[in-house]
């Protein structure tokens, strides 16, 4: 049995929102009282669209920012950026080589941010999902926190460590990774489209809660968000049809830490304009605090640099031990 080990990666691509909040920060909070984790700004990942150096440097940051305002403690935690590892690049490398090209194929995330036109998307937005697999297995990890839109690379990682392992012979040196989803909320919506998730590339800004806004941008866009006339109902199925409704609701329940069937008791009968009033509460409540602290950090990026570069040296350490067997394992002299 392989040591249980947490690995999970946030992409430096603008402002952190809601989604990546409830979706994946607050399970690596509690995770890290629990496990070993490490923590990992993925910039590799980041530049399979086009990032302006400048930008991607200050996101790149600004994440390690979000990360300990959200609560992630680096003395408990290993907060380092992937690119600063060279090894990701090497193991995704021998991984390219595992993977089939009909598993990637399937890969639904890549028909959705390729759009329509395929032909344009870069081809480490093709192989994405083998740089994921590489992240995870680089450090042997076994538990993987991630929202629900990252299951199918989550099930892609396990199959590529069965092949490696199958291939080469090696029972069992890979771990298979396994994914831990919120149960209560896995996917936060747009607040313009409740059937698009939220999203930081989303172009309005309408759409999601970013952790930096203020309260009082916080009030506003819930009050824009897009619902529907009907009232709150407290039978769970009336919201089968209205994903806008349902995306609300979830959200109150998720930062209120209940079930949603006692949030929509709790509403029944009340309109809208009520529910968001507080709903806007809960969420300036648990925002707020995080926006701010990511704005006092950001005013000592020295400190942000080292966490960085002191998580990059633990990172390392275990990555080479890793990759010392593997590049054995693959009959690398
Ligand atoms: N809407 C969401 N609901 C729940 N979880 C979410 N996550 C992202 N959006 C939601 C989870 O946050 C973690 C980090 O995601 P990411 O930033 O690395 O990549 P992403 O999933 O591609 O996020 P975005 O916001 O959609 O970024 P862009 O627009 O740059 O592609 C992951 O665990 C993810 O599941």
């Amino acid at each position: 049995m392989s040591k249980k080990l947490v690995f999970s990666g946030v992409q430096p691509t603008g402002n952190l929102h809601l989604g990546n909040y409830l979706g994946a920060l607050k399970s690596f909070v509690s995770l890290q009282k629990k496990m070993d984790c490490l923590y990992c700004v993925v910039d590799l990942h980041a530049i399979t669209t086009f990032q302006d150096p400048k930008e991607l440097n200050l996101n790149i940051l600004e994440t390690t920012a979000s990360f300990l305002a959200s609560g992630l403690d680096a003395k408990k935690s290993i907060i380092f950026n992937q690119s600063s590892v060279s090894g990701h690049a090497e193991l995704a490398w021998i991984l390219n080589c595992v993977c089939r090209l009909g598993w990637l194929n399937r890969m639904t995330q890549f028909k959705d941010k390729a759009g329509k036109d395929k032909e344009k998307a870069s081809v480490g937005l093709y192989i994405y999902p083998n740089l994921m697999a590489a992240d995870i297995l680089l450090y042997k990890a076994t538990h993987v926190p991630v929202g629900a839109d990252q299951k199918q690379h989550l099930e892609l990682s396990r199959d590529i460590a069965q092949k490696f392992n199958n291939d080469f012979k090696v029972d069992n040196f890979f771990p298979l990774p396994e994914p831990l989803i919120q149960k209560n909320i896995s996917r936060i919506m747009s607040l313009r489209d409740g059937t698009k998730k939220m999203s930081k590339s989303e172009d309005s800004d309408y759409s999601r809660i970013n952790l930096k806004d203020s309260a009082d941008e916080i009030v506003k866009k819930i009050k824009k968000a897009k619902t529907d006339t009907n009232p709150i109902t407290d039978n769970i199925k009336d919201y089968e049809k209205r994903p806008e409704a349902f995306n609300l609701l979830s959200i109150y329940s998720d930062l209120s830490e209940q079930e949603i069937q006692k949030t929509i008791t709790e509403f029944a009968g009340k309109n809208f304009s009520y529910f968001k009033n507080q709903l806007s509460e809960k969420l300036v409540e648990t925002i707020s605090p995080i926006g701010s602290n990511i704005a006092k950090l950001l005013n000592d990026k020295k400190h942000l640099e080292d966490v960085l570069k002191k998580g990059r040296e633990k990172a390392n350490i275990i990555a080479e031990e890793n990759l010392k067997k593997i590049r054995e394992i693959v009959g690398f002299v």
